[in-house]
């Protein structure tokens, strides 16, 4: 065995992308949250399965619930491995196995599938979410895991105070060591010393000792009070018992690259649309383009993307992401992300926009500050995110006055 197949042989991961996503409404009316698009190309759970794929861990099992279609297409086309090997990404859907009904909390998804586990016999068991943009080397938290003879390793990221009520709040010795944790407080979180401003928030992503792990999940799974969730019921059990430790994302290394520590939870309409316009910066925060980190997902086969003039109707695009088989037709495109099949007629104007893919915007259009859903058709003339007012009375729009246009929408017509 090589030393890289005998770290991976140790490791089975199991991504939760089971996630209703109901603050990304109404992007995720039709597709889990793991499949909503992002950037372009991808799907979010293309990060997470990334990070595990540039770290060499293949032993992968999506575990999927809620609307998982799309998700189940996208793993399909983007992440099929070779049956030939012992590498596998392998979409589990919920299956009822231990009795009739569906997943309750994280820890009880992982639950009913305890006997993948035991079937592999990992040394260590990675759990992650599917949520996030961020590049992570997972090998570095699975080294810190074993140095410190860790039973639970929590990756763990500087937030605001205000955002304490979204995420596991963390307390940490100066080893590491968890000596507090609270899923999402309403009330006076425990700040990091010296900084009142800052909080540690658990990232969701988790690597476990197998032992400790399944002996957590059967104890969890015969209490009757228990939410049967990883933030809520297993953290806050195991940390008093002393081998639980966070580990500092910031200080996770990706090869070619300077800056660490981007992490960006688009769980809500406006944080998915600050972190595409993350990707428009002069020098971005997440840079797509580290080709020492490449960022896989589906290229469905398209002609290049094509920008031309139309009469004295001049094409101009800056600061955009455009992907393939898009064309723009005599119009000003700034600050934008288009995915696949965007298309886009003479004398328009869209700025600071999200396009998700096989869009249709007519003539003489005004968009700005919108997310426009997959297949959406926006008559000509039609003027988005200039009066949020009228906006309001016809879609969603977010408490930052981001507009969203939802799948297959008809607008103006
Ligand atoms: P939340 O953000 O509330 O908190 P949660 O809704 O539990 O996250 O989802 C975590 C992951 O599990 C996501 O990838 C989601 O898609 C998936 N998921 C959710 N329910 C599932 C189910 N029933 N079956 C399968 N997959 C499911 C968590 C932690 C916090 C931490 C934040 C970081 O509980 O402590 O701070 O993540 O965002
Ligand atoms: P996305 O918009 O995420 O790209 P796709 O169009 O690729 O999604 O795939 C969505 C898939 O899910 C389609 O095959 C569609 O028929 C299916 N689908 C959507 N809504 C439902 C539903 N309510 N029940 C069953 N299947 C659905």
């Amino acid at each position: 065995m090589t030393e890289v197949q005998s770290l991976m042989a140790g490791i089975l991961t199991m991504i939760l992308a089971g996630g209703e996503g109901t603050r990304l409404y109404p992007l995720t009316d039709s597709r889990t949250k793991p499949a909503v698009p992002f950037g372009g190309s991808y799907r979010l759970i293309d990060f997470a399965l990334n990070n595990f794929v540039n770290s060499d861990f293949l032993k992968i099992y999506v575990l999927t619930q809620f609307k998982s279609q799309s998700l189940n297409i996208h793993l399909r086309q983007a992440w099929h491995l070779s049956g030939i090997t012992d590498r596998f990404i392998d979409a589990v859907p919920a299956q009822m196995r231990v009795g009739k009904r569906w997943y309750d909390g994280t820890a009880d998804a992982i639950y009913q599938n305890a006997r993948f586990i035991e079937i592999n016999e990992p040394e260590h068991v990675c759990i992650f979410g599917s949520d996030h943009i961020y590049k992570m080397d997972v090998r570095q938290m699975v080294d810190e895991h074993r140095r410190k003879e860790a039973a639970l390793t929590v990756a763990a990221i500087k937030v605001p105070k205000a955002q304490a009520d979204q995420f596991g709040i963390i307390e940490v010795d100066e080893e590491g060591r968890m000596i507090g944790f609270e899923e999402k407080p309403k009330v006076n979180p425990k700040t990091i010393p010296g900084d009142p401003d800052h909080v540690l928030a658990s990232m969701g992503n988790y690597v476990f000792e197998r032992k400790t792990l399944l002996e957590a999940l059967y104890d969890d799974a015969k209490e009757d009070s228990s939410t049967h969730d990883f933030g809520h019921d297993i953290i806050p059990k195991l940390y008093p018992k002393g081998k639980v430790f966070a580990y500092d994302f910031t200080q996770n290394t990706i090869p070619g690259e300077s800056v660490s520590g981007y992490w960006r939870d688009v769980g809500t309409l406006d944080a998915y649309w600050a972190a595409h316009m993350d990707l428009l910066d002069e020098e971005p925060p997440f840079s797509l383009y580290n080709p020492k980190f490449p960022l896989h997902t589906h290229y469905p086969p398209l002609p290049p993307a094509t920008f031309k003039d139309v009469g004295d109707k001049k094409v101009s695009v800056s600061q955009s992401l455009i992907s393939a088989g898009s064309f723009i037709l005599g119009s000003e495109v700034n600050r934008s992300v288009f995915g696949f099949r965007s298309h886009v007629r003479p004398g328009s104007v869209i700025s600071e926009s999200v396009l998700i893919g096989n869009c249709r915007i007519g003539e003489g259009c005004q968009i700005r500050r919108t997310i426009i859903d997959k297949n959406a058709e926006i008559a000509p003339g039609t003027i988005i995110g200039e009066n949020l007012e009228e906006d309001r009375k016809r879609f969603t729009v977010s408490p930052e006055g981001i507009v969203v246009i939802p799948k297959n929408a008809k607008v103006g017509f």
